[in-house]
């Protein structure tokens, strides 16, 4: 990557913040204590339990793990940030691994929601590409290990659709009606629509989201359903042609439908790291430090990344990709935002796609 890509790349992950409220409260516990590199964890528990994102991992990436370790894995997906967050605000136990987008982070740290890391168990970190460590989610790489990135565009159908998509404004084109959809996930649906009016996807302006709220309505119209992951199936099948779709689950979907092209549109869309975090709550704590460092070995990131499509943050892992998953171009650069935590508008932002779903 060029010297002024990464500057690039740095500067949008540099939108992001972490509150220090959580921090605080938290910082008495004992298991929050800075590792010196001499805290023990427990001896390797039986289980682990996982849940991440649908469709975002390698076939064997989990029964190679349970061979190799003697652990029992079970494997539970979600849709969104915010089904996941919503589970475990709700009392969810029992998991060890999640898998947040960096927006969210903040919120999961104030409500003490995870636990630091014990970075003396994660050996393997050395093999994170820099501009993925650091982040300011996490500029001490306190709570999160990066797990994969992307971004969010458009999907199409090229055997259908007349000519190129270039701009979020296909979805308010009648002569799709009934073959487009967007994302289930407010972020992604608001998101893009203030974008699509030239303003930030983390706009808290009244006016911006009042446009942004008139313009997905006007769109929905045309939409056959919110949904995200699992329309790669009708977009497979040609029962939908148009989708905001994430680019791996795009790339996932053109290994059995060649017809499929991705695009960042021209207004620009999210760019976005997922990160692995332990629940506070978790109860394999050494185990969930063991999956992580394995995912952090190269060839375990590297076919996650040949599986699903998604850039890996893990430079030595990315080494073996071929092709490589590439980091987006300067000129996609300059119209992708990373999403950021919006404080206490994340309730306006709620309202509003309550909003928009019931128009
Ligand atoms: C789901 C992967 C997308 C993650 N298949 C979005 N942050």
């Amino acid at each position: 990557m060029s010297g002024r890509r990464k500057f690039l790349l740095q500067g949008l992950i540099a939108g992001m913040s972490l509150p220090v409220v959580g921090g605080i409260l938290e910082s008495c516990r004992r298991e929050d204590r800075p590792d010196n590199g001499t805290a023990e964890l427990p001896p390797l528990e039986k289980e682990l339990h996982i849940y991440n994102w649908s469709d975002y991992i390698a076939e064997d990436t989990v029964s190679n793990f349970e061979r190799e370790f003697g652990v029992r894995v079970s494997y539970d997906t979600y849709e969104s940030n915010e089904e996941m967050v919503a589970k475990l605000q709700a009392g969810a136990r029992g998991y060890d691994i999640i898998v947040p987008s960096g927006y969210i982070l903040p919120v999961l740290v104030a409500t003490n929601l995870i636990a630091p890391l014990r970075r003396s168990y994660l050996p393997n970190s050395k093999n994170l590409s820099p501009i993925f460590q650091n982040l300011p989610a996490d500029p001490e790489n306190r709570y999160t290990v990066p797990w994969q990135w992307g971004t969010s565009g458009i999907a199409y159908r090229t055997d259908k659709v007349r000519s190129p998509v270039q701009s979020w404004a296909i979805f308010q084109d009648p002569q799709y009606a009934g073959k487009m959809t967007m994302m289930d996930d407010a972020r992604e649906v608001i998101g893009s629509q203030l974008r699509y009016r030239g303003y930030s996807l983390n706009s808290t302006d009244p006016d911006e989201l009042a446009r942004a709220k008139a313009d997905a309505i006007s769109a929905k119209k045309q939409l056959r359903a919110y949904i995200s992951a699992p329309v790669k199936a009708q977009l497979i099948s040609g029962d939908i042609w148009i989708s905001q779709l994430w680019n791996g689950d795009t790339a996932q979907a053109r290994a059995e439908q060649p017809n499929l092209a991705y695009v960042i549109p021209r207004e620009g869309c999210t760019i976005w790291t997922d990160l692995m975090c332990i629940p506070r709550s978790s109860p394999n704590k050494r185990a969930a430090h063991e999956w992580m460092n394995y995912i952090l070995r190269p060839e375990v990131g590297s076919a996650i990344s040949r599986a699903t499509g998604y850039g890996t943050p893990n430079a030595a892992a990315a080494e073996m990709l071929v092709p490589p998953v590439p980091y987006p171009t300067e000129a996609e650069l300059k119209r992708l935002e990373y999403p950021t935590d919006l404080g206490k508008e994340t309730e306006t932002w709620d309202r509003i796609w309550t909003e928009i779903k019931s128009a």
